[in-house]
């Protein structure tokens, strides 16, 4: 946390970092912002990507959204802190996982984990390959680790970056991938080749042990695919032909597993690993609009398994094969094997297509929520497909694997953070990573760091953090805040903080931390920091009752939202 005795150039630089969210689209999409344009604050060393809303949510949108928080995991050659991030539907932070000591993630998302949510966050090793070896970090609503899963009996192969995905039995599905020695002389290889296989494994998460492993190389002829070896196929490149990036469980108990080489949707038995049909590619099982696809991502069942959605990448670093990416929700006909389109969705902006990464997450109204992988945008379109909103949150090499809206209550254990600096006046700012159910900050003044006196209420609905003016008469040795929940549950407190100099000092003891924890599940239905519909600020009204004689007026500022109207 920054000293409260910051210079005045220091906050200066914070504050015109703020002017420069408000500048309009055009200097953030030309570039002139910078290649990846991001959020500074005064109470925490948080700097998340800042969004520009190049499609806008207006109030004709709004009612045809769900509710829900966004998840995305920038990361890029030019991203100025790679993590992953949770954000509310408007670009407003809400959690900075690099600030819990997270770093550059892919498979990243929220997940049900024994009825409960837990946020799944993979960290480890990347492969210049285009493939990793790590682990799936499962953080409840507190952000604390609950779970940590990777492979099991891989010969020290990790859970590779591309998927991690819990099922309704409470088992994970991940990928993983390993090095093999293979005569490649029938695929245009050397005859002292190396290739990857692509495996996938189900694993049961308490106890670690996997349930199902599933090896490309028994099923799939490298033949059946489009990538050559090329200049790869060696000891320190093997070829890459299958790329394994999404693998789902249907309520049969059989696999769909995509294979970005292949341009194939395999359905796998879940009993041998039999392939029992393909959607896609060279042989591929249905015919049809919905057949056809190129370097995909993210392919899932719906609708009983009657549908399959998939991103459609359309293009590879080297290969382009289509005008643009495309979201696409496929009908499958299981007695004439038809794949037609139910749903394509389109950039409406100047996007084409996407060199890598990707996916398409459709809603519970059936919504396309879609992360254009490689591009620094998201956005959302209706299930005909049309454009709903969208949002840059870089325009240089900044770039998330994935983007999902999914409900999260957040209810941090750390306090959260509080920052006083004078400048003519004296102000106080106000934050809290991953507090998702924070409404209302108090401020409390004490002399003694125990007895403390209510002094004010200010909003914080929607907003990162909250500055406020602290009342320069009565005058106290230390201040501090408290969240409270719009139905003024306390949530914690922050540390006090001295008004004239460096002391800072913890709670006092009768102030029990992160209270709100155990009201998680009353507390939930009240969420209002997730809603869709228009201001949610009237929600913290109970929240605003005069809890002191002292109440002054405060003014909440929105200090780093880029929401053009
Ligand atoms: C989160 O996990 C921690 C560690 O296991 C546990 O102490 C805490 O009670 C859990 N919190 C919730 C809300 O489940
Ligand atoms: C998770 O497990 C990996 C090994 O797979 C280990 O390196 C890592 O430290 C663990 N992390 C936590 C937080 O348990
Ligand atoms: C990975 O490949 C090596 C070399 O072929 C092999 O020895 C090893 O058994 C493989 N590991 C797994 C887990 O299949
Ligand atoms: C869950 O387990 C049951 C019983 O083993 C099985 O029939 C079902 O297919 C499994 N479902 C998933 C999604 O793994
Ligand atoms: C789902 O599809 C199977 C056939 O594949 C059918 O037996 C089952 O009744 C369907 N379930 C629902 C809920 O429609
Ligand atoms: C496949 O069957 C569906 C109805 O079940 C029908 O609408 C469609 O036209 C058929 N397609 C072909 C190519 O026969
Ligand atoms: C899209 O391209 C047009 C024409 O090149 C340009 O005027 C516009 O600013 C671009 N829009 C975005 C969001 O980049
Ligand atoms: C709201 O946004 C949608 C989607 O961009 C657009 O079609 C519509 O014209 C907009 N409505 C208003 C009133 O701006
Ligand atoms: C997100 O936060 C902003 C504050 O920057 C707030 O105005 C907006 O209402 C919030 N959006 C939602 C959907 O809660
Ligand atoms: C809060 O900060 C903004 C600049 O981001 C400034 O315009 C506003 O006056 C400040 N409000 C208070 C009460 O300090
Ligand atoms: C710092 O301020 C606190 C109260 O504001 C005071 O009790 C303490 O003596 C001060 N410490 C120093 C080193 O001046
Ligand atoms: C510790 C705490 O804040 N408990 C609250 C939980 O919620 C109930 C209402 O449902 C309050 O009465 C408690 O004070």
């Amino acid at each position: 946390m920054p000293s409260r005795r910051q210079t005045v150039a220091t906050l200066a630089g914070v504050l015109s970092a703020h002017v420069v969210s408000a500048q309009t689209d055009e200097s953030y999409s030309s570039g002139a912002l910078g290649a990846a344009p991001y959020s500074t604050f005064v109470s925490t060393n948080a700097t998340p990507p800042l969004w520009n809303h190049v499609l806008p949510i207006n109030d004709t949108i709004k009612p045809q959204l769900t509710s829900g928080l966004i998840f995305i995991g920038p990361r890029g050659t030019a991203t100025h802190q790679a993590a992953p991030y949770i954000y509310n539907q408007t670009g407003e932070l809400v959690w900075d996982g690099s600030l819990d000591g997270y770093t550059q993630t892919m498979a990243y998302s929220v997940q049900q984990y024994r009825n409960k949510s837990v946020l799944a966050i993979w960290q480890g090793q990347f492969n210049a390959g285009g493939y990793g070896s790590g682990y799936n970090l499962l953080l409840n609503e507190t952000y604390q680790v609950v779970g940590n899963v990777t492979t099991d009996n891989l010969a020290g192969i990790g859970a590779d970056i591309h998927e991690f995905k819990i099922t309704s039995n409470n088992t994970a599905l991940l990928t993983a991938y390993n090095a093999t020695q293979l005569d490649l002389t029938s695929y245009e290889g050397s005859a002292d080749g190396y290739i990857l296989t692509s495996m996938y494994q189900e694993i049961d998460i308490a106890t670690g042990a996997s349930l199902f492993t599933w090896n490309s190389l028994d099923h799939v002829d490298p033949n059946e695919c489009y990538v050559s070896p090329g200049s790869s196929g060696t000891q320190s490149l093997p070829w890459d032909y299958f790329h394994i990036n999404s693998v789902d469980k249907d309520s049969k108990g059989n696999y769909l597993v995509s294979s970005r080489h292949c341009h194939t949707a395999y359905y796998i038995d879940g009993t041998n690993g039999a392939i029992m049909w393909k959607l896609g590619g060279k042989n591929s099982s249905f015919t049809g609009e919905g057949s056809e696809f190129y370097f995909q991502h993210d392919a899932r069942f719906h609708a009983n398994d009657t549908q399959v959605s998939i991103f459609d990448n359309g293009a590879t670093s080297w290969e382009t094969s289509e005008a643009t990416a495309r979201g696409l929700l496929i009908d499958l006909n299981y007695s004439n094997m038809t794949a037609t389109l139910a749903a394509v969705a389109i950039p409406y902006y100047n996007l084409t297509v996407a060199e890598s990464q990707g996916n398409v997450q459709i809603q519970e109204n059936g919504n396309m929520m879609i992360g254009w992988g490689q591009n620094p945008w998201l956005g959302e379109h209706n299930s005909e497909g049309t454009p709903l909103w969208a949002a840059q949150f870089g325009v240089g090499d900044v770039q998330s694997y994935r983007a999902h809206r999914s409900i999260w209550n957040g209810y941090p254990t750390t306090l959260p953070s509080f920052v006083i600096q004078s400048n003519g006046s004296t102000t106080g700012y106000a934050s809290w990573n991953g507090a998702t159910e924070m409404a209302v900050w108090e401020l409390l003044g004490s002399n003694d760091a125990s007895a403390v006196v209510s002094l004010a209420n200010t909003s914080a609905v929607g907003i990162f953090e909250t500055n406020f003016t602290i009342p320069s008469s009565p005058s106290y040795s230390y201040y501090q805040v408290r969240a409270l929940d719009s139905r003024e549950f306390s949530l914690g407190y922050s540390n006090f903080i001295s008004s004239s100099n460096d002391t800072v000092l913890p709670p006092a003891a009768t102030q029990k931390p992160a209270v709100g924890a155990a009201n998680a599940t009353t507390v939930a239905s009240s969420a209002s920091s997730q809603a869709t519909g228009s201001s949610s600020a009237s929600t913290s009204g109970a929240g605003t009752t005069k809890r002191a004689s002292l109440l002054v007026t405060i003014s909440a500022v929105i200090t780093a939202c880029l929401c053009a109207s």
